[in-house]
């Protein structure tokens, strides 16, 4: 039977990074997103939905006939306080409910590590820091992760839906900065990981944090372990192409210091 995926934000970094990695025999990726979305390459299945987020007409058609759903949009960065309220908080309010009408059972939020960015670095310790460590957001957007964390949990408690909440570190091609040294997550890996998401038979609710398995990690990697995660990369191999610089005080690093409610 065939398998299909809702990906939101699907025309985005993370959404771009994953298309091609999780395509599957068997599996259907209907990709939705206000932006223009790439063509369909030679036997890539795909749907391609052009709609936002934030309207439930369109999300409960984006929903039907739905195994999971991959939620990786909303804005990815600081914004204003109603920007965020409106995109981040009440959109994932109502892809959870499409989801919830439409029957879907599981669904897969993008968090960050920006939820709980004013976690000090130093308080890790050898097993790195919980992935269900109390909030702690560095922004609005921050703030807006932690608030879909609880959605995600009420939806589980309220209707039985599995919910795993995977609080991403830093997931580009290769790791930025320093500080990405410690958060990296590969796309080989995020890919590993979502599919980990999709594949475990009752995560029921959890957080789990999303990062590589790197040499400098601050983040636990058991949770994810727990859900079958099974990382291959390194941010270390990049190390000595990195302008130099210093791991930050805070998990949140620049974002600790940006303007509230200013895009950065
Ligand atoms: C995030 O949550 C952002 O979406 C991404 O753009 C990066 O800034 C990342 O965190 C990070 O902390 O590196």
């Amino acid at each position: 039977m065939t398998q299909r995926i809702l990906i939101t934000g699907a025309a985005g970094g993370i959404g771009t990074l994953l298309r091609p990695r999780l395509r599957r025999p068997g599996r259907v990726l209907r990709l939705l997103d206000i932006a223009p979305l790439p063509p369909p390459q030679p036997g890539e299945a795909v749907e391609l939905v052009h709609g936002s987020l934030t309207d439930p007409e369109v999300m409960d058609a984006a929903c039907r006939d739905v195994d999971a759903v991959l939620h990786l949009g909303g804005y990815s960065r600081e914004n204003s306080w109603r920007e965020t309220l409106s995109v981040n908080i009440d959109g994932t309010h109502t892809v959870l409910e499409a989801a919830r009408a439409a029957g879907v059972g599981r669904v897969v939020l993008a968090s960050s590590n920006h939820a709980a960015g004013f976690r000090e670095v130093a308080d890790a310790g050898p097993g790195g820091l919980p992935a269900d460590s109390p909030p702690r957001p560095d922004t609005y957007y921050g703030v807006s992760k932690a608030a879909i964390e609880a959605l995600g949990s009420l939806y589980h408690s309220r209707f039985g839906m599995d919910v795993v909440c995977v609080r991403i570190g830093s997931c580009f091609e290769r790791p930025a900065d320093v500080r990405a040294l410690s958060l990296w997550m590969s796309p080989d890996d995020g890919a590993r990981l979502f599919e980990a998401c999709l594949a475990h038979p009752a995560p029921g609710y959890r957080v789990v944090w999303g990062v590589s398995a790197n040499t400098r990690q601050v983040c636990s990697p058991t949770e994810a372990a727990e859900l079958g995660y099974l990382p291959e990369d390194d941010a270390e191999r990049f190390a000595a192409e990195l302008p130099p610089g210093e791991q930050h005080r805070y998990l949140g690093g620049p974002f600790t210091t940006t303007p509230l409610g200013i895009p950065n």
